[in-house]
């Protein structure tokens, strides 16, 4: 089988958010049968959900892997379980939140997974990082990612680093 691409947006709001993208970055480089094929940069931006919170950062991950869907999505939460995540309240603060956005072209709608990621046509957090590490994509029924870009609602978003494919 041959390795497909997928990309994984990142999320936090507590504690040393940068730090934790970091080690996430490694420990998806270290999965079974998976590469990093990218990092975007770190974008600071305000909460999407109950107010009060901190400003997350977000950033995408590109990883080209060998495993399933629903396998990748199992190391994903494994990931955030070592950087303290309890799962709470529904969209409230996190360490370290991983959400499987795309996974080549394949489309996936059951109980554990959607992909793509429901959140991602209207979430300028998942698109401007996404758009750094795969910029002529074209997303499996919601058309070219510059298009949902230009259409997204605006949103306070700051760019902290250098990314792109690195
Ligand atoms: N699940 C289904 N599809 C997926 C997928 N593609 N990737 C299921 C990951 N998980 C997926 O997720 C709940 C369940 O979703 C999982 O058990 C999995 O089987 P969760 O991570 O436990 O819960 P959550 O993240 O609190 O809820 P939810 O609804 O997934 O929230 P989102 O959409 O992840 O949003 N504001 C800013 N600025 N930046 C953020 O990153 N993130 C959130 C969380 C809210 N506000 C934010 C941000
Ligand atoms: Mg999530």
């Amino acid at each position: 089988m041959d390795a497909v691409l997928t990309f994984i947006g990142m999320g936090g709001n507590l504690g040393d958010v940068p730090a934790r993208f970091e080690r996430a970055f490694q420990a998806l480089d270290a999965l079974p049968g998976s590469r990093l094929a990218g990092r975007s940069a770190l974008y600071r931006n305000a909460p999407l959900g109950p107010p009060g919170q901190p400003d997350y950062i977000n950033a995408v991950a590109a990883l080209e892997t060998l495993l399933e869907p629903h396998a990748l999505l199992l190391e994903l939460q494994r990931i955030e379980a070592v950087e303290g995540r309890v799962r709470e309240t529904r969209w409230g603060p996190r360490t370290l939140d991983l959400d499987l956005l795309l996974y080549g072209d394949r489309r996936i709608d059951d109980p554990q997974l959607t992909v793509p990621h429901r959140g991602l046509p209207e979430r300028a957090f998942v698109l401007y990082p996404l758009r750094d590490v795969a910029p002529e994509l074209v997303i499996p029924g919601l058309g070219a990612l510059q298009r949902l870009i230009e259409r997204c609602p605006s949103w306070r978003i700051e760019r902290l680093e250098g990314g792109g494919n690195g």
